[in-house]
């Protein structure tokens, strides 16, 4: 096969693939662990993972072990049939969630979907709203996918706009704000949707209670409590589930991103019998959900996990993350806050001190690959796998470009 380099792959990129990107000009071709490679052969530490889908690292051995063990014996069944290793992984996340069922997608979008189609099913079926009368409260600023229903209530106009007609149902109110939560309750309320810390916000943090606020508004209501699990699941934040850092036990829990493990798309709803309960046979589905090669991944994905102790990983690296970052904030000028919980970590740039992308640029040329969010965040969120030695090198690098 014939060798590209960057700037040649860059630029057939740009010419074939549409433009719904504008990434940072680097072309990953390897990557191990935390480390990524371009073609030239130059290597970086990868500071973003996927977006948290790589918590367990880049081709993490047991996962890659499983992929291909996996991939000898069987693929893809469709649930038309009953396979081998769905039933187990449905058990496996099922014991590590804490609830009685699973069901099974591929993108985190169509996870939300299902969690969707789960409240408004409930909701007519079991608390008897009027027919097509369903509402879903949800927050400004979320970010839950890029379906035509889940971007109806997106307040990015980038993510929203041109898309419509918009999918009805859903009410908007600020995050971290009980009360207008509570003033958005009524009969026809469903369900509750939210991000335990908001990812594309920029790293936004709510209030200590916010999520066990929500929790005591849906039960006095007869609510779903839904938390989009995705991005903060899997160890990010320093606990399994960023929700355990409240007291509080969502009816619904969405997950995606790292139960792939890095390798596939993986994604899943958990609740109780009495909510997942609502779907019979036909009224809810996919073609690749559940499928054996996914489901040999997935398990793998979470023994890692487990076996590696990703969640004091995360809780410990991160806290000296963020103390660092703190650390370089009061020397330097151009940081306003750094926040974030365990590996999850937005540095907030101060107005004056120009755009994001420059910095990640900055960084890019440094050896860390970090993105953007918004014009002034610079998200830190490596692999968990990440040791103190590392963070100390990337420090280094960071302090080069924001002192
Ligand atoms: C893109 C953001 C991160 C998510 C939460 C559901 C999904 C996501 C909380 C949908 C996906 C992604 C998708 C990626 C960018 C990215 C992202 F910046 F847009 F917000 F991670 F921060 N819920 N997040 O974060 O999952 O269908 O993509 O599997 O769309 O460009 P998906």
């Amino acid at each position: 096969m014939q060798k590209y380099n960057s700037q040649q792959l860059m630029d057939i990129e740009h010419q074939y693939g549409a433009h719904n990107y504008h990434p940072l000009e680097v072309v990953i071709a390897k990557a191990d662990g935390i480390w990524v490679e371009d073609p030239e052969g130059k290597r970086y530490i990868d500071m973003l993972s996927a977006y948290s889908a790589v918590n367990q690292g880049h081709r993490h051995p047991a996962i890659i072990k499983a992929l291909k063990d996996q991939a000898d014996i069987l693929t893809l069944t469709s649930r038309a049939f009953y396979n081998d290793r769905w039933p187990l992984f449905a058990k496996k996340l099922a014991e590590l969630t804490g609830k009685e069922m699973i069901l099974p997608m591929n993108t985190g979008a169509e996870a939300v979907e299902t969690a969707i189609k789960t409240m408004r099913k409930w909701g007519y079926k079991v608390k008897k709203v009027a027919a097509n009368k369903a509402e879903i409260i949800v927050f400004k600023d979320n970010f839950h996918g890029r379906t035509t229903t889940i971007v109806s209530f997106s307040t990015d106009p980038d993510g929203h706009d041109f898309y419509g007609p918009y999918t009805p149902g859903f009410k908007i109110v600020p995050y971290n704000d009980l009360k207008a939560v509570e003033k958005a309750v009524n009969k026809n309320t469903v369900g509750i949707m939210v991000e335990p810390i908001q990812g594309e916000a920029g790293v936004v943090v709510p209030d200590d209670g916010f999520l066990a606020g929500l929790g005591k508004i849906a039960k006095k209501n007869k609510i779903l409590l839904a938390v989009d699990e995705i991005q903060t699941g899997f160890c990010r934040t320093g606990k399994l589930f960023a929700y355990q850092y409240e007291d509080v036990n969502p009816d619904i829990i969405i997950l995606g991103k790292a139960l792939g493990g890095g390798v596939l798309p993986v994604s899943a709803v958990a609740a109780n019998q009495s909510v997942l309960g609502v779907f019979k046979p036909g009224t809810h589905g996919s073609t690749f959900g559940g499928n054996p090669l996914a489901c040999a991944v997935a398990m793998a994905a979470i023994d890692v996990l487990i076996d590696e102790k990703l969640t004091e990983r995360a809780a410990e690296n991160g806290a000296y993350f963020i103390a660092r970052l703190r650390e370089l904030q009061k020397r330097s000028d151009k940081i306003k806050l750094v926040r974030g919980k365990g590996l999850l970590i937005g540095l907030v740039l101060k107005k004056s001190a120009g755009r994001a992308r420059q910095f990640t640029m900055a960084l890019k040329e440094k050896g860390l690959l970090c993105k953007e969010t918004h014009d002034w965040i610079i998200r830190f969120a490596p692999p968990l796998v990440i040791t103190r030695a590392d963070i100390d090198f990337a420090m280094e690098k960071i302090r080069e470009v924001l002192i």
